[in-house]
């Protein structure tokens, strides 16, 4: 069977969630009383707000309950917020910059991939599809340093679009590794460009989305963690140009710096690009 006759929304979502779960992302959040009646407020309202400004009917209404229901369901709440509501959280996390800023993490990502050193392959299989794509580049302080064995995680989907761990018969670190620069901050890693990515369309997401009569496509792009010790971690993602969906990304997480400037490989095979990271201080 192939991958696409077997990939469904609710097997990407529940993965998802289940990695979120296990993120431990929500064990420090200590919340005081006066921000989540804030914030718990401020929601209650803006939706009270369309129900008065709209009329929303009672059908309206119940159809709106049986589909948050079915977001639950299918584990599509990491889809859903990610998609539509991590790019403001994003902006507002990022803003103080003087470096890169970044772009959202998404649902897919897994630490502690398989480390490499430059240079490196990125894990993938023998036969894998698409074209080889070189991405290098150097990470540097805000000061214009170089940032000696600099972290840089890098997770992508295949040519048809599918993450490893999100879709079914993909080995598991497929696509997805972590390298460490040299004492330059210089990096170059092996890897195959990926395909944009459709977000699943049989699940409560694409149902939302089926019904409003949008589109579900992101650009094809690179997912990335870049580190390096006493700085802040830059969490980015890279696109190519020429994407149609560049211009109306479903997740709204493409930004004019981010795009990559891609060239024939000068080995001969397929592409090449390079690409500076500029990371901040951690105050
Ligand atoms: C993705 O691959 C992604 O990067 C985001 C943000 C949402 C859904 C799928
Ligand atoms: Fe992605």
């Amino acid at each position: 069977m192939s991958i696409e006759s077997t990939a469904s929304a609710a097997a990407s979502g529940s993965a998802a969630t289940d990695r979120f779960r296990q993120s431990g992302k929500t064990s420090t959040v200590h919340a005081s009383q006066e921000r989540v009646n804030l914030l718990a407020s401020k929601l209650v309202n803006a939706v009270n707000d369309i129900v008065l400004e709209e009329r929303v009917t009672y059908d309206e209404y119940n159809a709106f309950k049986a589909w948050l229901i079915k977001v639950g369901e299918d584990g599509e709440w990491p889809l859903f917020l990610d998609v539509w509501v991590e790019h403001s959280v994003e902006d507002v996390a990022t803003s103080h910059r003087h470096g890169n800023k970044g772009s959202i993490e998404g649902p897919y990502y897994i630490p502690e991939a398989p480390e490499q050193k430059s240079p490196a392959k990125i894990s993938m299989r023998p036969d894998e599809k698409g074209t080889p794509l070189l991405f290098q580049g150097q990470v540097r302080s805000t000061d214009g340093s170089p940032l000696p064995n600099a972290k840089i995680e890098l997770w992508h989907a295949d040519e048809e679009g599918y993450y490893s761990q999100f879709a079914p018969g993909i080995p598991e670190w497929n696509l997805r590794g972590s390298f460490i620069a040299d004492a330059q901050g210089n990096f170059h890693i092996d890897t195959m460009q990926p395909a944009p990515y459709q977000i699943p369309t049989d699940g409560a997401c694409g149902q939302l989305i089926a019904a409003a009569g949008w589109h579900a496509w992101r650009p094809a792009h690179l997912h990335l963690k870049v580190s390096a010790p006493g700085h802040e971690l830059l969490t980015a993602q890279l696109y190519f140009p020429g994407d149609p969906h560049n211009e109306d990304d479903i997740a709204t997480a493409v930004k004019p710096e981010l795009m990559l400037d891609i060239k024939p490989a000068e080995s001969g095979t397929g592409v090449q690009t390079t690409y500076d990271f500029v990371l901040d201080p951690a105050s």
